[in-house]
């Protein structure tokens, strides 16, 4: 319909946040918080924060540019690497070596720590999983970068040994998951846990999720049940207790499995529940990799006030790897969800 004045008014009116948090903005705050801070951590974000950016772009265009499919190599680990796995370990070893601030990079893809010798002054090392769920790749299914910052000793000489690191001595840790949007999660050594949209026309992570808390409850489980006759006891005990509740009028839970930890990760923060990829008589020492899957998600999970443990309920974030690609089981998400499982174990040992 025409105005008074003639005009047709428009559908409808965005209101315009003019005031935004970009993630540059909030590390720069960060940053300000800590006057002893010389800027090198900021810097090293900003380089991680362009690798998560650019895997996003050839993620969305793989299909387009002929990204798909397997390289016809095999990973550190023996996992067959995806085109796309080989692309975004190159783009995050360039952002690391780059930055300056990295003296070590220890990534899934790469059998041995990579030492930056030209960065001998840098005080951070940067352990990650460039694409974590890359099987998942081909399907279009959301797909992950998971990272973790340790700060080096002052006498440290770079070698890899110094990074076989729990996860209680990260500075700071997080993920970004490739989906509808990239979504950007980080945390700092006991700070809050914060989200943060990209918008692809400003180029720009945004605060979009700040303060992000658990739910401490949530009848909600994810793991791989295919595995589960390899499961032990109290694992199969703890899972059919969710699936067949004892209690008078008790509901069981809903089951899912997405199959790439971070989206697993992200959906279980937002919604609650429990994800859990347990070591069994198949994979003994589990599956996830302890120093840049297992403890940069318990850190998140622990500093949103959930929990996340070990197949021996020990605080992950406890754990010290034997080897930089060291496996773990994992049981995190909710408190109350977590401490379900460390109930069920103490009856048995
Ligand atoms: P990847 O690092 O080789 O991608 O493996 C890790 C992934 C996790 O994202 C996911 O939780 C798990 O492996 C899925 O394993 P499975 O296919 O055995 O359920
Ligand atoms: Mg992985």
């Amino acid at each position: 319909m025409a105005q008074a004045n003639g005009e047709t008014p428009p559908v409808a009116q965005e209101k315009i946040n003019t005031d935004i948090v970009t993630l540059t903005r909030f590390l720069t705050e960060e940053q300000s918080k800590h006057k002893e801070a010389t800027g090198d951590f900021t810097l090293l974000c900003h380089a991680l924060q362009f690798s998560f950016k650019s895997i996003a772009y050839y993620i969305r265009r793989a299909s387009l540019i002929n990204l798909s499919g397997l390289a016809g190599s095999s990973n550190s680990t023996g996992d067959d690497q995806h085109t796309l796995d080989v692309i975004g370990n190159e783009i995050f070893v360039a952002a690391m070596r780059s930055s300056g601030k990295c003296r070590l990079l220890v990534s899934e893809e790469e059998e041995e720590c990579l030492v930056f010798n030209e960065s001998s002054k840098a005080r951070y090392a940067v352990v990650c999983d460039p694409i974590d769920g890359s099987s998942n790749l081909d399907a279009g299914v959301s797909v992950g970068t998971i990272f973790g910052i340790f700060r080096l000793a002052d006498n440290a000489e770079g070698k890899q040994e110094e990074l076989l690191l729990p996860g209680t001595e990260l500075v700071a840790s997080g993920f970004t998951m490739y989906g509808a949007s990239a979504q950007l999660v980080i945390t700092m050594k006991g700070s809050t846990v914060n989200g943060f949209t990209m918008d692809n026309a400003l180029g720009e992570f945004i605060l979009t999720h700040p303060n992000m808390r658990l739910p401490k409850s949530r009848s909600i489980y994810s793991t791989n049940e295919g595995n589960s006759m390899y499961w032990d006891e109290p694992v199969k005990e703890y899972f059919n207790s969710l699936k067949y509740p004892t209690e008078k009028g008790g509901k069981p839970y809903s089951a899912r499995y997405i199959g790439s930890m971070v989206a697993d990760a992200y959906r279980t923060l937002l919604y609650g529940g429990i994800f859990a990829y347990p070591a069994d008589k198949k994979s003994p020492k589990g599956k996830l990799r302890i120093l840049y899957e297992c403890a940069p998600m318990a850190m998140i999970m622990e500093n949103a006030g959930g929990q996340a443990v070990n197949n021996r309920m020990e605080r992950m974030v406890t754990i010290v790897p034997e080897h930089i690609h060291d496996r773990s089981g994992i049981f995190m998400g909710s408190y109350d969800e977590v401490q379900k499982v460390i109930d069920i174990y103490k009856k048995y040992h």
